[in-house]
């Protein structure tokens, strides 16, 4: 038989052990509470949210040009968002008519006019670097209104007023009466998805582009090709998928694809950029490409592999010129990635051929001499084409000659040395870009996107010129154990913390309201039909559809 003082002590132990994991001053293991926010991701730069609320019908609801719009129905980048982000708004929204009486006398928004207010609205352009991403947003009656001076800050502000629609306990879409004024902290914010380690099939290259808009990310760093495979199908070359990809038709990126991408992204206000890592991680390319790739040898015989690009050959600048020439008509972006990381030079070294070259240039034994050689030809080659470049940070250490607006791409070291870096770059008067503390190919138990969320661009010795040269970061998600099936989950919502980091203000550091709004932006990205894995233990509204 229990007694009354054996059932006392059974109760207050629950209590106890209710209480040890339930602690609400322990990160870990909180439960999310409403922001005043509300689900805002990432959160604009000015917000004020009213008490007063509207409701949203699916039947009365539009979203269309404002009146004195600069943009007409012939801008389909804008009609095309009007139509996704109508059905985001929607999105499992009851389609009976239960709860319209239930507050009765609510005002309705029936309208979100989208003004352009710059007689140039970009609107068949590209996104570009220095493309301006604002906007101000009103929701209030008779309508709400979003002004943007161009196409791309209207995308912004769309996605912004989807975030604003909730559910209210009856299950009527509602919407606050607000007033934002946003713009970018950071003009590159990008995410990079290796394409050759794994194919991705174009469907998951889509789905991530979609959201990348949601969380208002704009560059997707294509790392297309490395050692494992080349999917990426060039006119020029053919030989290189077709020998290189992991099968020649169905593993590769025809043109009619690439272009797909490219259009998909550029609706979204997104770049793309791919990357050609030369000269390591090119073991793929040498399948397709005779004589391209440096034979290693076993003594004073040739082992049969091969290593890095061959760097002394002229054969291999005349195929690198018209392999870039390809590329900058195919990739419309302003600058197109060149890799240079990780060149292993034990091959070079047993070359025979490339040490007499290094004695003939007066290299010595310092093989960074003879890589340097390589990049700074491949530079000057690609200038040609009249891109810009990014490389990898390898290449700035070795002391290359860069043209000043090459972008350097912070990826190694820890804190210290990854802060000492960037202050070096931008010491020297070259634009960086982080990426060292967003490696989320890299996993582990618990909520690692508090760490992410942590690391700042502009965290390191500098002035504020200095400061200044810091364009922005990408999360990289490299494809060693990554495809298809794993890809979306693993990103998402871990890449949101980034792009709060990237495009919020600097001060918005606070890891509670984070968990709380991020928290029900990935419940969002659920509904939305992205596989987004939790952030914790938790459950999403929608669930019980
Ligand atoms: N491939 C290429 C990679 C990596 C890099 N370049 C890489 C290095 C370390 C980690 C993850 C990825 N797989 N081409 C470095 C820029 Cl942890």
């Amino acid at each position: 038989m229990i007694t009354a003082l054996k059932l006392t002590f059974l109760l207050l132990g629950i209590g106890f052990c209710y209480r040890l994991q339930h602690s609400d001053t322990n990160e870990e293991t909180r439960a999310a509470q409403p922001s005043k926010y509300g689900s805002l991701w990432p959160l604009p730069q000015k917000v004020q949210i009213s008490e007063v609320s509207f409701k949203l019908s699916r039947a009365s609801f539009q979203i269309i040009d404002a009146e004195q719009s600069f943009a007409d129905p012939t801008c389909r980048l804008l009609q095309d968002a009007y139509r996704r982000y109508y059905e985001y708004i929607f999105v499992g929204a009851q389609t009976h008519k239960s709860s319209s009486n239930k507050r009765a006398g609510r005002a309705e928004l029936t309208e979100l006019q989208v003004r352009i207010t710059s007689p140039d609205t970009e609107c068949g352009g590209y996104p570009e670097v220095t493309s301006d991403e604002s906007y101000e947003l009103s929701v209030d009656q008779p309508f709400a209104v979003l002004k943007a001076p161009k196409v791309w800050g209207a995308l912004r502000g769309l996605e912004t007023f989807s975030q604003l629609v909730y559910e209210d306990e009856y299950g009527a879409k509602s919407i606050n009466s607000t007033v934002i004024s946003d713009f970018p902290r950071f003009r590159h914010r990008g995410i990079l998805l290796d394409s050759s380690r794994h194919f991705l099939p174009l469907k998951v290259i889509l789905a991530n582009l979609e959201t990348m808009a949601m969380n208002k990310f704009n560059v997707f760093h294509w790392h297309i090709v490395d050692d494992q495979s080349f999917p990426y199908m060039s006119q020029t070359f053919p030989q290189l998928s077709k020998q290189g990809a992991y099968h020649p038709y169905t593993h590769v990126y025809t043109p009619t694809d690439v272009k797909i991408v490219i259009e998909f992204a550029r609706l979204r206000g997104i770049r793309v950029i791919p990357e050609y890592d030369t000269p390591g991680h090119t073991q793929s390319w040498g399948k397709g490409q005779k004589d391209l790739l440096t034979p290693c040898y076993s003594g004073s015989e040739p082992s049969g592999t091969f290593g890095p690009v061959n760097p002394i050959l002229n054969t291999t600048y005349d195929f690198m010129k018209r392999f870039f020439t390809e590329t900058s008509s195919v990739f419309p972006d302003a600058y197109i990635h060149l890799g240079g990381d990780e060149v292993d030079f034990t091959c070079w070294k047993s070359n025979p051929d490339i040490q007499k070259f290094m004695v003939q240039q007066g290299f010595g034994d310092d093989y960074k001499k003879l890589e340097s050689y390589y990049i700074q030809r491949l530079l000057d080659i690609v200038t040609t084409t009249k891109k810009g470049y990014m490389i990898w940070q390898e290449v700035f250490d070795n002391g290359v000659t860069l043209k000043q607006d090459t972008v350097i791409h912070v990826w190694k070291g820890n804190q210290q040395q990854y802060q000492d870096e960037m202050a070096n770059i931008t010491s020297s008067g070259y634009q960086t870009l982080l990426s060292t503390p967003w490696y989320l190919n890299r996993i582990s138990y618990g909520q690692d996107w508090q760490g992410y969320y942590k690391a700042d661009p502009q965290d390191f010795k500098g002035t504020e010129a200095q400061k200044k040269l810091v364009i922005g970061g990408e999360a990289c998600l490299w494809g060693e154990y990554v495809d298809a099936t794993n890809l979306t989950p693993r990103l998402w919502p871990r890449a949101s913390a980034v792009a709060e980091r990237l495009w919020s203000a600097m001060n918005v550091t606070d890891t509670t309201d984070a968990f709380n709004r991020l928290s029900v932006h990935r419940c969002r990205m659920v509904e939305r039909g992205i596989p987004a894995q939790p952030l914790f233990s938790s459950y999403c509204p929608s669930e019980y559809k």
